[in-house]
């Protein structure tokens, strides 16, 4: 803790080098916000019974995307979008293709467990190195994720048999994506003083947490959740 606290007072929030990391971090923070804003919109089309649960979720990620925009403001920091678009492209494009199929376990797997589980590492790690007002703003922000992961870990441990040979393929498909964007973030991210390590070790607890909470035994998760991390 005491290592946290001495490495926040040497941050320095206006040097061009943290405001040029920062305006890719901060982009990709409000592109993910603004997919997952839209990827429930498509869950609720997919689940009818639950859409209004679902138009709830939605809402709150349009209301992180605007939280976001404030941190970026504050630091008077201009998010590279595109760069973000790009950086999200594989998950958007295979959550759109599987939407398109009523795959419904796999958007779930795509949108509900990997990208928030990536997102609530993303928020811990960063909270104790945030400027004071994205600090806020990030921990009002991380208490709603966990909510939105346990809306995916329900709904799939509720249907786990029918779902459990779709979520082995989609894993499969997907996290080695993840491995590979936070490659792409890792640099950025270490400028903001948050450790590719610390990312890894937090989404692995969080995403095994979430298997585990659905059915599948410590053996299926140690498989599962390290898949294509050492390529
Ligand atoms: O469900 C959500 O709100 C998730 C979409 C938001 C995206 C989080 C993306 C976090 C990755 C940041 C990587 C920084 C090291
Ligand atoms: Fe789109
Ligand atoms: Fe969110
Ligand atoms: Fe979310």
């Amino acid at each position: 803790m005491q290592q946290i606290l001495d490495q926040v007072k040497e941050i320095d929030f206006q040097s061009e080098v943290y405001k040029d990391a920062y305006s890719r971090i901060n982009a990709i923070v409000i592109e993910g916000e603004q997919e997952a804003h839209e990827n429930y919109i498509t869950l609720s089309q997919l689940l009818p019974a639950q859409a209004e649960e679902l138009i709830r979720l939605s809402k709150m990620e349009s209301r992180h995307k605007k939280g976001f925009e404030a941190c970026g403001k504050n630091l008077k920091v201009t998010p590279d979008l595109e760069f973000a678009k790009e950086f999200f492209s594989g998950l958007h494009k295979n959550f759109q293709t599987a939407a398109a199929e009523g795959k419904i376990v796999t958007c779930l797997l795509i949108q509900s467990l990997i990208i928030e589980c990536f997102a609530i590492a993303a928020y811990n790690i960063y909270i104790p190195v945030a400027d004071e007002f994205a600090r806020k703003i990030t921990e009002g922000v991380v208490k709603e994720e966990y909510s939105h992961l346990n809306f995916g870990e329900v709904w799939l441990q509720k249907n786990f048999t029918e779902s459990k040979a779709e979520l082995e393929q989609a894993n499969r498909q997907n996290l080695p994506i993840v491995w590979k964007m936070l490659n792409e973030v890792a640099d950025d991210a270490r400028v903001l003083a948050m450790e590719k390590d610390a990312l890894v070790e937090d989404f692995m607890i969080q995403y095994g947490e979430a298997l585990s909470n659905i059915g599948f035994t410590t053996r299926d998760i140690m498989r599962l959740s390290a898949y294509g991390l050492a390529t």
